[in-house]
């Protein structure tokens, strides 16, 4: 078995989540938050045989959107105080960033 994580982003999760319950995927959700921009994004952790890890990653593709976004990015060091401007800078973020790790066991009690 194989555990397929995808971090998708919060506008595209409904979608997301539509188009793998279609396709008959079990699946958890878990609200999480970008270490850049420390905004919500979404988690997928999708439980699937080998032969399946191919399609899932088809169907999150398919509906997850890469877009542009500004990150204030913030000098090192703060000095004197008061003077900190931030720089904005252009990130592209998505579609999904995806993992696709080996399941040593699976178990359900
Ligand atoms: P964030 O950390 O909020 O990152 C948003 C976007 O900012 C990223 O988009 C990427 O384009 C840029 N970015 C993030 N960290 C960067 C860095 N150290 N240097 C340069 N640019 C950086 P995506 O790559 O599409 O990632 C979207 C979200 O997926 C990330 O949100 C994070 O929550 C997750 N993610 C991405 N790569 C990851 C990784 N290696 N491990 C764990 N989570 C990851």
């Amino acid at each position: 078995m194989k555990l397929v994580i995808a971090v998708v982003q919060d506008k595209d999760h409904r979608k997301v989540t539509e188009a793998l319950l279609e396709q008959g995927y079990k699946f958890t959700i878990v609200a999480s938050t970008g270490g850049l921009l420390r905004e919500g994004n979404v988690t997928f952790l999708i439980g699937v045989e080998p032969e399946q890890v191919d399609q899932v990653i088809d169907v999150i593709g398919a509906h997850s959107k890469t877009r542009e976004q500004l990150v204030n990015v913030f000098p090192p060091t703060i000095e004197p105080i008061g003077t900190c401007i931030p720089s904005p800078v252009k990130v592209q973020v998505g579609g999904a960033t995806v993992f696709v790790l080996d399941v040593e066991r699976f178990e359900k009690l």
